[in-house]
């Protein structure tokens, strides 16, 4: 298994993510990375490799300019103006006021691209966000080259952002981009499979009138979990994407036996839906010991999912997203692609 990594992914150094009325140091941090690479090791995954620069046209296949534009001068406009602290959003286009024109102020931009107030933007965002995106498309070329598999480090992750929309620690949604690239390059279609612990709203919003991107997302009931206004059973998809979006809420406290069978289901989907290539939005938040998530997979856990993906039989793309339990984010993440790999070789 080839892993792509860039140390520019660690750029991003945020001191602060509001988390129940405090400003606390940021669940998504850049000592995430080193953890995995060590884990990685550990279990002889050590074929790293630097990622190839590709620019922002892939970008662009995949959000707004505007909103592009917005994420590459926020910090600068926001240290013009004597701001102290990071930048962060604090008012939005809401229900009774929807947006109806982009703000100039950057406090109005903010709430315009911001999903919610979790992600502070500060120094070196913006090229720890462009990293990402080449770590996740050079792990996609070496799949497409010898059909893989591959692993990108990508982070910061990429599942929550929209198509002009950043939060949830996301700024480029570095799976769509990775996605629309695949199906530039041949790809008919591609299933993105997301057992993230938190519902990929960006994902799902990027392609849901789409059907040659199956997206299907196992995560925390939106009812009760971030990010609480998307994920619902009921999305479908639209137009053309209806039936091409799958969601598969499940309760907190939801444990291995009930998450594989939920797995066994989403694969069965996948069969039926003649897909060419399987991009995993890898996180590993479903871990019990997760500080911010529900699920009760044990590291162990990590083993059986890797190899049941395998079962899905096609070329994989790996991307990290989330995953939060620092010490034991190494061992869960490889111990996914040691699963998949050993159920691959026999
Ligand atoms: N500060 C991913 O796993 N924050 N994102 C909830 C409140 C939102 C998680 C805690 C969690 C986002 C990629
Ligand atoms: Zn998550």
């Amino acid at each position: 298994m080839i892993i792509v990594h860039s140390e520019t992914t660690k750029a991003r150094r945020a001191k602060t993510e509001l988390d129940g009325g405090q400003l606390v140091p940021p669940w998504e941090c850049p000592e995430r990375v080193d953890m995995i690479l060590e884990g990685l090791r550990s279990a002889g995954l050590d074929d790293v490799q630097a990622p190839r620069e590709h620019g922002l046209e892939p970008v662009l296949a995949v959000h707004d300019a505007d909103y592009v534009d917005f994420l590459a001068t926020c910090w600068d406009d926001w240290r013009a103006l004597g701001r102290k602290g990071e930048a962060i959003a604090w008012i939005w286009p809401t229900r009774t006021m929807p947006a109806r024109r982009i703000p100039r102020c950057v406090d109005g931009r903010l709430g315009h691209y911001a999903l919610g107030a979790d992600t502070s933007i500060c120094a070196g965002t913006f090229e720890a966000a462009m990293a990402s995106k080449d770590v996740a498309l050079s792990a996609l070329e070496h799949v497409l080259a010898d059909g893989g598999p591959a692993f990108g480090l990508c982070r910061p992750p990429g599942h929550h952002a929209a198509v002009d929309q950043f939060g949830g620690y996301c700024f480029f949604n570095n799976a769509a981009i990775a996605a629309r690239r695949a199906l530039e390059a041949g790809k008919r279609r591609v299933a993105i499979l997301d057992i993230d612990f938190h519902h990929g709203n960006g994902t799902q919003q990027i392609f849901y009138s789409c059907d040659d991107v199956l997206f299907l997302s196992i995560h925390g009931d939106p009812l009760e979990c971030f990010p609480y206004f998307l994920g619902h059973a009921d999305e479908v998809g639209e137009g053309d994407g209806a039936g091409y979006n799958v969601n598969y809420p499940l309760p907190p406290g939801t444990g291995p036996e009930v998450w594989l069978n939920v797995l066994e289901a989403a694969k069965a989907r996948i069969a039926e839906t003649d897909c060419e290539l399987l991009i995993v939005s890898l996180g590993v938040d479903t871990f019990a010991g997760d500080p911010i998530s529900a699920f009760r997979l044990a590291s162990e856990d990590f083993l059986e999912v890797g190899e049941r993906l395998a079962g899905v039989g096609l070329p994989a793309v790996f991307l990290m997203e989330g995953g939060y339990a620092v010490e034991e984010i190494g061992v869960n993440v490889a111990n996914v692609l040691s699963g998949f790999e050993r159920a691959c070789a026999t």
